[in-house]
């Protein structure tokens, strides 16, 4: 966009280095636009270079050696405090996440309550991060293990969950006494910039936590490859995530990269059809379409594919796409025109492929939402199991149905694709759902509800191509950020 049309008063955000809100070495700054209407300017954000990227990476390992002696619990409570700062704050740094990602409001103030779930959870993992005590082989000999961080990390973030994603990764780094570099991605740094504030505010010591912002290919490239890095946690594209992991991996560091899904909902003719059609309604169109869990394949048993399509396509039509502040409306805008570009992209390649479009299938033009980059939630029908539209993450609210013969197609179906995050089946049939929990490829399994959504006490992550490294999320997400060591007393 021109400069020229910028209003001349936008708010200017800064890096947080060692305890200080810095610009970047170079000057340079990138525009934070509203996808849902373009002329709002949220504000201007550092577009960092290497050498900041160097300076976070630096004050974090100077703050980490008192950070780490800090004791667990304590380094909890320092959590639970940024808990109540995010819950006081929760109204504001829910329309700011709106304001830049274009999520409903109520979608933002649910993931910013998620938010202080993390925190919470976490913060009682102070109390609980132990080791084990096991028999020895010798006498008088105490044979035990404790966790201790690995030092250095850098969190990179995705757009689509600016504040959920921010704190499960920090909230298990910092509670395993890690010193944290936070990059978050370009599209909607703000919400992550609030979450540091409010960790800020709860008294975390300087350098424990610095944060930047910037392109991806040079910061994130730098935090790949900086030996200082010990571990590396990723969220976003497959692409990116292969090679931040190749390259942290590479040089003897800890990577966990979650990327990817192409995640189904199985309808058997057993199913309760309204529910079926609910969950992948939710699962496909809300937030967009923009999660990684979301579903973008139905696929059903040819008994109730007709019936199950006419209720779909029903609710569909009645689905209210607009600006996410605006009361009413169910379905946001996609995050930015290169999103908007891929996402009609795939809808033409489903088109030439032969899938019958049945609903939607076009950017929405008419004002105010041709200010934003809004697409019509769509659907295919008569999809083929091997077309792009059913074996591509697409990112957007497009669910393509795919009718089967019946249960054994619909799990060859269903594991047919690179990714395995998550998978649902709706069935009244205990022996088919629990079959299905046995053979279905991925890490997420859900017997009549949606492929969406992540609880906070459980593990989170996927299968083939979807993620590498141990998972997130849950008592097991400090795997990651912590090493064991093992100790043999001899007394
Ligand atoms: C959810 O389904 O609520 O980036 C969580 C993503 C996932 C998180 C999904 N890592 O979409």
């Amino acid at each position: 966009m021109a400069l020229g049309l910028m209003p001349m008063s936008e708010e200017v955000y800064r890096n947080f280095i060692a305890g200080e809100w810095v610009d970047s070495a170079a000057g340079e700054t990138f525009f934070n636009l509203n996808p849902a209407d373009t002329g709002d300017v949220i504000g201007r954000f550092q577009d960092s270079n290497r050498a900041d990227a160097g300076h976070a990476i630096a004050a974090a390992r100077e703050a980490a050696a008192g950070w780490r002696a800090l004791s667990a619990p304590g380094r909890g409570r320092l959590l639970a405090g940024a808990a109540r700062i995010i819950e006081r704050d929760l109204g504001l740094i829910a329309q700011g996440l709106t304001r830049e990602e274009g999520k409903t409001l109520a979608e933002a103030k649910a993931e910013t309550a998620r938010a202080v779930q993390i925190f919470d959870y976490f913060a009682g993992e102070g109390r609980r991060l132990s080791g084990e005590t096991t028999p020895s082989e010798f006498g008088r000999t105490l044979l035990y293990t404790v966790r201790e961080p690995l030092g250095v990390v850098a969190l990179i973030t995705p757009w689509n969950f600016p504040v959920a994603i921010p704190a499960w990764k920090l909230a298990p780094a910092l509670v395993s006494g890690n010193t944290v570099v936070l990059k978050p991605a370009s599209a909607a740094p703000l919400t992550a910039l609030n979450i540091v504030r409010a960790l800020e505010e709860a008294g975390l010591p300087a350098g424990v936590l610095n944060f930047i912002t910037g392109s991806g290919a040079v910061v994130g490239a730098e935090l790949a490859a900086n030996a200082a890095v010990a571990g590396v946690s990723f969220t976003g594209s497959d692409t990116v995530g292969s090679g931040i992991y190749a390259c942290v991996s590479g040089r003897g560091g800890k990577a966990q990269c979650e990327m990817g899904g192409k995640n189904p909902v199985i309808v058997l003719e057993d199913a309760d059809l309204d529910k079926a059609v609910d969950l992948s309604i939710n699962g496909a169109m809300w937030s967009t379409g923009q999660k990684c869990t979301a579903t973008s394949r139905a696929i059903v048993q040819q008994d109730v594919a007709g019936e199950f399509t006419d209720r779909l396509l029903k609710r569909v039509a009645t689905i209210k796409v607009g600006n996410g502040m605006d009361p009413g409306t169910q379905v946001g805008p996609l995050i930015d025109k290169s999103q908007l570009d891929t996402v009609i992209g795939y809808i033409d390649a489903g088109r030439q492929e032969g899938a019958k479009l049945a609903a939607g299938g076009g950017r929405i033009t008419a004002a105010p939402l041709d200010r934003g980059f809004f697409v019509e939630p769509t659907v295919f029908v008569d999809v083929k199991a091997d077309m792009s539209i059913a074996q591509e993450e697409i990112f957007g609210p497009v669910l393509s149905v795919i009718a089967v013969s019946g249960f054994e197609e619909a799990i060859q179906v269903a594991n047919s694709v690179r990714f395995g995050l998550s998978a649902s089946i709706c069935t009244r049939d205990i022996s088919r759902a629990m079959e299905f929990a046995d053979r279905i490829e991925a890490g997420l399994v859900h017997i009549n509800s949606p492929t969406v959504g992540a609880e906070v006490q459980v593990p989170f992550g996927g299968m083939k191509a979807s993620s590498t490294g141990t998972r997130e999320q849950g008592r097991v997400a400090v795997d990651f950020y912590t090493q064991i060591k093992t100790v043999y007393l001899e007394y």
